[in-house]
């Protein structure tokens, strides 16, 4: 049958980023059914791309990949569920095909994604193993009790998992392929999937589950290969935490090495002590940028947001790193439980001694559901258990209200070019932009540090 997956997503900050997912979901359906894929980011909203693809292709039933849901940012809130519902209203005006939702951003709000959006189906977990609900629909069977798939108003299943999750071998049937490499020329690949850490806020764990499956590295480094030879002039790795397991990046980094990967890369590394020679490894292998999931440098609000490291380890990491001769950044994230103005004060303070890096600062930790972070929110009272969550609400700490975590940490970086609060900062959104019509390629972000 003929499936049109559509990826809607058209946020643009910090760069556009290449959906890896619909490839991976258009790489298990290929064998047995006619696939085509529309990518929206290129178009303008309403721009009609959408409906004449429907019109064209004539779906048999059409897989939307929700990504992004929200900006997750206190200071600049912009919501995404809107988009998706105005894209299944499209789809409607031009089929009766049913429609499926999938992706990272369904997967933390199924329920209230297939109401608000009127959807027919919802499939939670990775596209690898989505071929049965297409088969039944293909069938004329309701999909219901198929794995992973979620009917509205109805009860969720476990996440489907477990099939081959490397993806296809070659970048997939995406026609704005070009269109990224001419915007930055970013394209991406998993090496592993699964978050083994404990992090309090995150949502990680949830999406891809809380194991590590290490991929092979072989494999994992053909894949770069290919991504390269098809035009990517830079390579993100989009694993949850690339360091999870040391042993895994260096196999990674001596494998792109042997397939000839030539082009630059970057990772999110959690900022622990590193073994001897580890970024200097990864160095040699292409690594260009490492950005590290610091969140704070405060040492009593480290493990209160379920941090195994210290700031004494950040430090070790930051300067191992940036021996080893490669662009760092830190992302920051303010007002968990038990921020204070002191706590404030001292990942301010220390922060000064992390030289040479931007610092990515977001005050105000969104409430996923099912986290511990909202455990706690709803054992303080701040959430209604019930609560859908899908528009944006944000912890509280007791000590310091948001607004003014947000005027402290705005004041500090007014004066710091290498600061970004938020994904608002219209200037690095056109900075970068500037840069990527003019032939740059990769995230940039070390141009603010010398800004
Ligand atoms: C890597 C990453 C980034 C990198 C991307 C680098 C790059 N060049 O690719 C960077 C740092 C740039 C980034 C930025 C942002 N990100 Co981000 N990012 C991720 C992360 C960690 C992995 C995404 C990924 O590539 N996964 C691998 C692919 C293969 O998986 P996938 O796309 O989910 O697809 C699989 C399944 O979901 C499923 N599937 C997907 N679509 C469909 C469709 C159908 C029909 C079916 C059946 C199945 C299906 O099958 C696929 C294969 O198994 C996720 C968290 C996570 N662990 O998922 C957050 C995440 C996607 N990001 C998120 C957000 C919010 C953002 C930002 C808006 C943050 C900000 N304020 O700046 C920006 C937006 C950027 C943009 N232009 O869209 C949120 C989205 C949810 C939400 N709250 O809205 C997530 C989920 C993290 C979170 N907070 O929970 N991000």
């Amino acid at each position: 049958m003929r499936v049109l997956l559509v990826s809607i997503n058209r946020v643009r900050h910090p760069y556009p980023v290449y959906p890896l997912g619909l490839d991976h979901v258009a790489a298990a359906l290929a064998p047995g059914h006619d696939v085509r894929i529309v990518d929206l980011c290129p178009g303008e909203p309403g721009g009609g791309a959408l409906e004449a693809a429907v019109r064209e292709f004539v779906p048999d039933a059409v897989g939307i990949s929700v990504r992004n849901v929200d900006s997750t940012d206190f200071t600049a809130q912009r919501g995404f569920a809107g988009d998706v519902r105005d894209a299944v209203a499209a789809i409607r005006g031009a089929t009766s095909a049913p429609v499926v939702l999938g992706g990272a951003g369904f997967a933390l709000f199924p329920r209230e994604l297939l109401r608000v959006t009127g959807a027919d189906w919802g499939f939670l977990g990775e596209g690898e193993a989505c071929a049965p609900l297409f088969e039944a629909i293909e069938a004329g069977r309701s999909p219901q009790g198929v794995p992973g798939v979620v009917a509205p108003g109805g009860s969720l299943p476990a996440p489907a998992r477990g099939i081959d999750p490397r993806g296809p071998a070659a970048p997939g049937l995406n026609p704005a392929l070009g269109w990224y490499l001419a915007h930055g020329g970013i394209l991406n690949l998993q090496t592993q999937r699964g978050c083994p850490f404990r992090c309090t806020y995150c949502t990680y764990p949830a999406i891809e589950g809380s194991r590590s499956r290490l991929f092979d590295a072989v494999s994992a480094a053909d894949r770069a290969r290919r991504l390269q030879d098809a035009g990517a002039r830079y390579l993100a790795i989009t694993d949850s935490v690339f360091n999870a397991h040391p042993e895994h990046c260096l196999a990674i980094a001596d494998a792109f090495r042997a397939a000839g990967v030539a082009v630059p890369w970057s990772a999110f590394f959690a900022p622990t002590a590193p073994p001897a020679g580890f970024y200097e490894r990864l160095a040699a292998a292409g690594l260009s940028h490492v950005e590290f999931g610091t969140e704070s440098l405060s040492d009593p609000m480290l493990p209160r947001i379920g941090k195994s490291f210290r700031k004494g380890d950040v430090l070790a990491a930051h300067r191992a790193a940036r021996a080893a001769g490669v662009h760092v950044a830190h992302f920051l994230l303010f007002g968990g439980p038990g921020e204070t103005a002191e706590t404030v004060e001292e990942t301010l303070a220390a922060a000064e001694e992390l030289d040479g890096a931007p610092l990515f600062v977001f005050c105000g930790m969104r409430i996923y559901p099912g986290t511990g972070l909202w455990s706690r929110a709803v054992e303080e009272g701040q959430v209604d258990p019930a609560a859908p969550l899908l528009e944006p609400t944000y912890y509280r700490p007791a000590a310091i209200g948001l607004d003014a975590i947000v005027e402290r940490v705005s004041r500090h970086a007014a004066t710091r070019p290498a600061w970004v609060v938020g994904d608002g900062a219209q200037r690095v959104q056109d900075q970068v932009a500037y840069l990527h019509e003019r032939g740059r390629a990769g995230p940039l972000w070390e141009w603010l540090s010398v800004a």
